[in-house]
């Protein structure tokens, strides 16, 4: 392309922050040049990789004022949350596995080749851009620039600060997809910076805040709710008293979401909570284990579960607070009782770790 440096970004090592300020000039010049754009989000977009290309597909419309253009956001799937706001926002994306590719691919929230779908030998003849606030990874060197800010807490924070910069205010539409992806990546603002809050108050004119967080609430389903529901009710208490300090062990079954009747359990006030789930059809066992942060330093559960299930002849591991096994359920065996055996071996290997 006639006036866009072929490799604008090589230098690792020079501030990101002049890169990128440099970069969004490029951005804009290849926005006016070029018709045809593919936007693409990572798998199961959330919306924060949803917001950021809505933004961009916007911006880029605003530059080029030919006919002719083909501007599209693509992605494998997206999240449940995603497709409620685009819903509410009168707003669609191509969701396919390997999209035609345009003249500009541009990666928005995508960190990695591994999380698209996509002809990779096709790109060679592309200009690639990538818009982004992960890690930056191999991907960079396959760009032909890119704006990279790893500490953003949202492309949609970057997205909204390239608007800001070259002077557009959105229309509402656009400024509600990113507030969306910026409270959805900081969880509810508890990751929000400085920054973060500046341009939220830049963009969130004539937009009710309680708006964005009732888009981004998920009403669970039926099945999963009764689920927790039932966990909770049978659920049994131990408590294990270690010198002054006491601890509560919930010890439950469901025969389904397992995982997250734990993590319930966890957040009504157990310290550590597992759930069996014997899943007669499979010939499984089942069992989740959540449990408080100041638990986790004291027992490892993936380390925890992955001696449960040696007991069991199954196979079990995890993270420090969310961790599970599966072993063999042998036909025929008596459910209820091995539920009890196996809560009874949870609690009392827990137990003995405590020591
Ligand atoms: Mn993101």
């Amino acid at each position: 392309m006639n006036n866009i440096p072929n490799k604008i970004y090589n230098d690792t090592n020079s501030k990101d922050n002049d890169n990128n300020s440099n970069n969004i000039n490029h951005l804009k010049k290849l926005f006016k040049e070029k018709n045809n754009i593919l936007f693409l989000c990572h798998h199961n977009a959330d919306p924060d990789a949803i917001g950021g290309a809505l933004g961009l597909k916007y911006l880029a419309n605003s530059f080029n004022k030919s006919k002719k253009s083909n501007i599209i956001i693509s992605t494998n799937s997206v999240s449940k949350l995603t497709r409620n706001i685009l819903s509410e926002l009168n707003e669609t994306v191509e969701i396919v596995n390997y999209p035609k590719l345009l003249d500009v691919v541009c990666f928005v929230d995508t960190s990695s080749l591994n999380q698209v779908l996509i002809d990779e030998n096709k790109l060679s003849d592309k200009k690639v851009i990538l818009i982004d606030h992960h890690k930056k990874t191999d991907l960079v060197d396959m760009c032909d620039f890119v704006i990279v800010d790893e500490n953003s807490t949202s492309v949609c924070e970057i997205v909204a600060n390239i608007f800001k910069k070259i002077n557009i205010y959105p229309p509402k539409n656009i400024r509600t997809a990113l507030l969306c992806g910026i409270v959805y990546d900081t969880k509810h603002l508890k990751l929000a910076t400085e920054g973060t809050f500046n341009i939220i108050s830049w963009l969130i004119r004539d937009i009710s805040f309680q708006k964005i967080l009732y888009l981004l609430t998920q009403e669970s389903d039926e099945s999963k709710k009764l689920a927790h529901l039932k966990a909770c009710s049978r659920m049994e208490l131990r408590i294990i008293k270690r010198g002054n300090r006491k601890y509560i062990v919930g010890l439950s079954n469901s025969s389904s979401n397992e995982a997250s009747c734990a993590k319930t359990m966890v957040s009504i006030g157990a310290d550590i909570a597992f759930v069996v789930a014997i899943r007669k059809k499979d010939n499984e066992i089942r069992v989740s284990a959540r449990c408080r942060k100041p638990i986790s330093k004291q027992v490892h559960l993936g380390v925890l579960m992955e001696k449960i299930a040696k007991k069991l002849n199954g196979r079990g591991g995890g993270h420090a607070e969310a961790a599970g096994l599966n072993a063999n359920f042998e036909k025929g065996a008596p459910k209820d009782e091995i539920i009890k055996e196996v809560l009874n071996l949870c609690a009392n290997m827990f137990e003995k770790e405590l020591n």
